[in-house]
């Protein structure tokens, strides 16, 4: 069932212990979504829990309240909250916990802004747009909890994570206006910015170097590969976190649409990232493999060998180019 924000934000405000769910592999907009609606829960005397199955990526350990954050429920509630999550598979382990809750009748809420999403929940708010995090804060505003500088930075965190720092073509001007009010509120955007585009370890740096100076070309220059092997990460000592981005680069390349970066999950198994720059269809893409995601940036898994894989995936981006 669609429910508007202020339904969703009547209903938080009865809830007693809320459970916030989000997906596995958590962004900067899974856990801002998730840290900023718990802090505003809180704040209202609404006890709640945050949980994500996957241990928590390097580069988002700088964000306060982490600690907060489990791998599974540890005590009763009576709602329970997915944020940023297309589906109930994309909680990983935690969506065994969502359907016992589900058995046990206690109402589910889901607030996301994937397009994939087709509703899994007792209250849905569906909506595209740049963070999911915009949403977040349309409902905290609904729910009339306050907008302080540490609610503030975890909205922030999300916003600049999901929309690449206010650069992807979903930017709009809610995104600006959001963004404002976060940084009147006290929002460090200065530190954010660095954190979250800028800072890296330096075993990111040398993967970095290592990876794009293999970066392949296909299709007359308008699809780039890049492949990161486990072999590769290892001699760096870098792990897949550390990834992150990486596959916007050769996006960047003059004359590339498509950009892919095969990443090696476990042997014989690639995690795809794709990046669309003006009119292919990332989503497409990656739903031929059963992915899914945004227009400009989805993901999906392949299997076989890396040039199998590459072999596969540069004949499906082949349909989508013009
Ligand atoms: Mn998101």
């Amino acid at each position: 069932m669609e429910n508007s924000l202020k339904q969703i934000a009547d209903r938080l405000r009865r809830a007693k212990s809320v459970a916030i769910f989000s997906h596995m592999n958590p962004d900067g907009d899974a856990i801002g979504s998730a840290l900023a609606l718990s802090r505003a829960l809180e704040s209202l005397g609404v006890t709640t829990q945050v949980c994500v199955e996957s241990d928590l990526p390097s580069n988002l350990q700088f964000v306060e309240g982490l600690e907060k954050i489990t791998k599974k429920p540890s005590s009763a509630y009576d709602l329970l909250v997915c944020v940023d999550c297309s589906e109930a598979q994309r909680l990983g382990a935690l969506s065994e916990e969502f359907f016992f809750a589900k058995r046990k009748k206690i109402d589910t809420v889901c607030i996301d802004h994937h397009v994939s999403n087709h509703g899994f929940c007792t209250y849905d708010f569906v909506q595209t747009c740049a963070a999911n995090c915009m949403h977040i804060a349309t409902l905290i505003a609904y729910m009339g909890a306050p907008f302080d500088k540490k609610t503030a930075e975890y909205l922030l965190l999300g916003l600049l994570t999901d929309s690449g720092n206010f650069s992807h073509d979903d930017v709009d001007e809610a995104c600006f206006l959001l963004g404002a009010k976060l940084v009147k509120a006290g929002a460090d955007i200065c530190k954010l910015n660095y954190e979250l585009f800028k800072k890296q370890p330096k075993q990111r740096a040398k993967l970095f170097g290592k990876v794009m100076g293999g970066i392949r070309y296909y299709h007359e220059g308008k699809f780039a590969a890049i492949v990161i092997s486990k072999q590769l990460m290892d001699e760096c000592g870098a792990d897949p976190s550390m990834t992150e981005g990486f596959v916007d680069f050769p996006l960047n390349v003059d004359g590339v649409e498509v950009a892919a970066s095969l990443m090696e999950y476990k042997k014989g198994q690639w995690k795809i990232s794709l990046r669309t720059k003006t009119y292919a269809e990332a989503n497409k893409i990656a739903g031929v493999y059963g992915g899914g995601g945004h227009v400009r940036a989805a993901g999906c898994m392949l299997f076989g060998d890396v040039e199998e894989a590459l072999d596969k995936l540069s004949y499906t981006v082949y349909q989508y180019l013009e």
